[in-house]
């Protein structure tokens, strides 16, 4: 091992480390570097060394760019012909109710459904999204939260995949910042800021729920929906209704 790779290794490990996620290198700054070896997020592409990509990876003309940081993933992106690609890591789930959030931004030039992003835990598809349902995908990236309690306390392997059928056709999916939260932060919903103090409930919350929902923050999606947008006005009326309706 050269000395340059474990300096690598080392700083990814700390990267990793300082953030104390379930998910290491949610951002991919730590794994982008390292390519073409795999890294913390282990990638496959049909095209490519990995999905992962920065802006010296490409040069002008990206049609993205990395949420945070530098290094974002980008599935399919080549028109030419088919393709194929996929991150994945393993993670160790802790018991309890838990989500899977991360951020997706895509574009589509394809009429027909035929190319997908996939999100699965071990075997099983727990998101896919086709190139005709882009919606406001397509503008910028989005937050996309998910249930995964029921694969909670347990080692798990985490993977988002692509395919792409070419044709003529272009079809891209970026991917930044994964987390794995524990839910329920929030024993009562409505206390949005946390606080302790009597009465429990005030116009701070009002403006903390405000906050949260203008940072597209997942916690705002109140009425749990699943469509896009996630956050629409009938979470503003969620949040009120459970404000009346008080704490226990
Ligand atoms: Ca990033």
């Amino acid at each position: 091992m050269t000395s340059r790779t474990a300096c690598t290794l080392a700083l990814a490990a700390s990267a990793g480390l300082a953030r104390a996620q379930v998910v290491a290198d949610g951002s991919f700054e730590a794994s982008g570097p390292m390519l073409p070896a795999p890294g913390i997020w282990v990638g496959e592409s049909t095209h490519f060394d990995t999905p992962l990509c920065d802006p010296a990876s490409f040069g002008p003309g990206l049609p993205s760019a990395a949420r945070t940081g530098q290094w974002w993933a980008w599935f399919g992106g080549v028109d030419i012909a088919p393709s194929s690609s996929s991150l994945e890591q393993v993670v160790s789930i802790p018991s309890g109710p838990a989500s899977l959030r991360f951020y997706l931004h895509a574009d589509s030039d394809r009429p027909t459904p035929t190319d997908f992003f996939r999100v699965r835990i071990d075997s099983t598809p727990v998101f896919t999204i086709f190139n005709t349902q882009l919606g406001g995908f397509r503008d910028s990236y989005i937050p996309v939260t998910i249930d995964i309690s029921a694969y909670a306390g347990a080692s798990r392997t985490l993977r988002f995949e692509c395919q792409t059928s070419g044709g003529g056709y272009l079809t891209s999916f970026f991917l930044d910042d994964v987390s794995i939260e524990p839910v329920g932060q929030h024993p009562c919903y409505a206390n949005c800021d946390n606080s302790t103090g009597t009465p429990l409930l005030t116009a701070n919350d009002f403006q903390c729920f405000i906050t949260r929902y203008n940072n597209n923050d997942p916690y705002a999606n109140c009425d749990q929906s699943t469509t896009f947008p996630l956050l629409t006005p009938n979470d503003l009326q969620c949040f009120v209704n459970k404000y009346v309706a008080g704490c226990p």
